[in-house]
């Protein structure tokens, strides 16, 4: 059609002017564009029908095979349905925010007579559950409905922790275009993103400019309040992601992790540790304080303590406690943070929620009921779930299928994310007692690198460690004593080298010399003050020469945080154009021969695409051709068999 239409335009045929006719005629250009990314949607469901799914650590297919209902949500004091689409989201905590700025938001969150919840099912709980594979297009359509159902809530955790690096790299989604398209729809709930301090949404520590110009980024596309944490409580890498979201204008939530159980005596992490940390983070100056629970094993007794000596000390401060529900005791531990005084606890959608991930929000409002007030309506939150229940039937084939709690989290401080990942890899391997040795030589690990606070990254360096270990049949012993001659993983080089922070206490000797010999040097200052500034109008030229003048800031940051994935997953869109358009059950097997399947690649342009059959391969080329109808067209797509 693209092209029977260039040529039976008028001004084309005339031959005037080639220049001023691009500008001209735009409609024509649109129909290339259209017919472009039509192509490319149909090379990659081609692919995928002919090789399967090329997803890292897919198993299986998608057991919701029908397209996911939206649930109706209803007027929790009338019983009338709410009709979502039409009514504008009512107000909600991100009015205030914005009406009277990030000071007078935490002091009126601070006087909320109850505790308000944070609602992770957009972040946290699927990093947790479900390898962090939830895509956009998921989000978006129980966006609408969520900006309705929870507009009590203190905010939605939705960005940042793993989900930059996995959207880029395992779903080929751009992370900010997710950001901006959720603010469109969510205007009244405020938005909130977990940033690793100087390590931004990486692995180890960036130039100070980097995390400067990613956090502007965040800010700009759609964060309200920003979890700030280091993972080895290191002040210094802590003061790196504080001061840039504070240039930002953001809410800062700086936190302190909390490692292991402080209730067993002789523990080095215990109360006296954490009100030291509190106490330099507030000389600091923060909106809110986060105590990030990520392992689950902050205990309600233990909850009760912590809360209670930092409300006693700051009367004035806004606490925030963050949790996972490994060992089963999420919910006691929200409830008896809450009464100790916390401003705001996590939770997520029931259906999302247990085990590694969150505490579930129906359970805790249930727990809270007639003595904690959260702004929420226990029916609504009943309500929205529905959805969420569906989702984990559509994502099952990325679940590590865990049964049940395990209360050894109090001894092997696995965080909840990792926890799940390294029960996966595991069971990959169809050994039940390797999973045993996991954890077993992941206590050992940490030992090894002297009880390090454990969260990514350096939850990574004790897990690599622990791998390291079990595949290379090591004892503790063995690498103590052959530290100089084995070869270490990166990540652990890595953190000896002092490329994450200083851990609490320093790191072990004679093991970091030894490990690092004359491979690494030892950094004996945070990271950022021996890294050059990016120089960022040249990585713009760099990248504008390589994928034309589209780049923005935000490819910059993505850039920054992750240049090789970045450039992979360019390579992918390349290719394949824009696949968070594609419903995930098609995204993730494809159609089957007869089946219909309807892509809005753009408001109001819908591609209606049908298999009609997949060729014989062809034994020269090892090609096979693929059949679709497009928008009643026929089509044909030519891809290698590696099968
Ligand atoms: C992350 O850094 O991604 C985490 O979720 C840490 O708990
Ligand atoms: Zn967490």
């Amino acid at each position: 059609p693209f092209l029977l239409a260039l040529l039976t335009n008028e001004t084309f045929i005339s031959g005037s002017c080639w220049t001023t006719f691009i500008d001209d005629t735009p409609s024509l250009f649109q129909m290339i564009s259209s017919q472009n990314r039509a192509n490319k949607i149909l090379s990659y469901l081609a692919d995928l029908i002919v090789n399967g799914s090329s997803i890292k650590g897919q198993v299986g297919l998608p057991k919701l095979n029908e397209e996911a209902e939206i649930p109706t949500i209803h007027d929790p004091k009338t019983g009338i349905p709410i009709d979502v689409e039409l009514n504008p989201a009512p107000r909600g905590w991100r009015q205030v925010l914005l009406e009277e700025g990030p000071d007078a938001f935490a002091k009126k969150v601070r006087n909320f007579n109850g505790t308000l919840i944070t609602d992770t099912t957009w972040r946290d709980a699927h990093q947790s559950l479900l390898a962090t594979r939830l895509r956009t297009i998921d989000l978006l359509n129980i966006a609408p409905t969520t900006a309705h159902a929870l507009n009590g809530a203190f905010s939605l955790e939705c960005w940042g922790g793993a989900t930059f690096d996995v959207c880029m790299r395992f779903l080929y989604e751009d992370p900010w275009a997710r950001l901006r398209k959720l603010r469109k729809l969510v205007p009244n709930i405020p938005f909130q993103m977990l940033l690793r301090g100087a390590n931004g949404v990486a692995y180890s520590s960036l130039p100070d400019n980097a995390i400067d110009q990613f956090v502007k980024q965040a800010k700009d596309n759609g964060v309200d309040i920003f979890r700030v944490f280091d993972a080895l409580n290191d002040l210094d890498q802590l003061k790196v992601g504080i001061d840039a979201v504070k240039k930002a204008g953001g809410v800062v939530e700086a936190t302190v992790c909390y490692s292991g159980d402080m209730l067993q005596k002789g523990k080095k992490y215990n109360l006296a540790y954490y009100v030291d940390v509190v106490d330099k983070i507030v000389a600091m100056g923060t909106h809110f304080l986060g105590i990030k629970d990520m392992a689950g094993t902050l205990k309600p007794k233990a909850a009760t303590d912590l809360v209670s000596a930092i409300r006693a000390k700051y009367p004035d401060l806004p606490i925030h406690v963050h949790t996972h529900d490994s060992a089963g005791t999420g919910v006691a531990s929200m409830t008896a943070a809450a009464k100790a005084g916390a401003d705001v606890v996590d939770a997520a959608s029931n259906s999302m929620s247990g085990m590694t991930s969150q505490p579930s929000i129906s359970a805790i409002l249930a727990s809270f009921e007639g003595e904690v007030e959260t702004g929420l309506s226990e029916r609504l939150v009943r309500e929205i779930d529905h959805y969420w229940a569906q989702m984990r039937l559509l994502y099952s084939c990325f679940e590590a299928d865990l049964k049940g709690p395990d209360p050894e989290v109090y001894e092997h401080e696995i965080p909840g994310g990792q926890l799940t990942n390294l029960l996966f890899q595991a069971q990959q391997l169809g050994l039940g007692a390797k999973w045993l040795q996991t954890k077993e030589t992941y206590k050992i690990a940490n030992r090894v690198l002297g009880d390090v606070v454990k969260v990514t990254p350096t939850s990574k360096v004790v897990g690599d460690l622990a791998q390291f270990m079990v595949s290379n049949n090591l004892t503790e012993e063995d690498v103590n004593k052959l530290a100089g001659e084995l070869d270490f993983p990166d990540s652990v080089l890595d953190f000896m080298e002092g490329l994450m922070g200083t851990p609490y206490g320093g790191f072990p000797e004679p093991l970091r010399t030894n490990m690092l010999g004359n491979k690494r040097q030892k950094l004996n200052e945070r990271p950022g003050l021996s890294l050059a500034p990016v120089d960022f109008s040249a990585l713009k030229q760099e990248l504008v020469s390589k994928y034309g003048n589209s780049i923005k800031e935000v490819d910059l940051a993505s850039y920054t945080m992750y240049p090789k994935v970045y450039e992979s997953y360019r390579k992918i869109v390349e290719k394949y154009g824009d696949l968070s358009v594609l419903p995930t059950r098609y995204f993730l097997k494809g159609i089957n021969v007869g089946e219909e399947l309807s892509v809005e690649i753009e408001q109001g342009k819908t591609l209606i695409v049908k298999l009609l059959a997949v060729g014989e391969i062809s034994q020269q080329k090892g090609t096979r051709e693929v059949f679709f109808e497009l928008n009643g067209e026929m089509r044909s797509v030519t891809v290698d068999d590696k099968t």
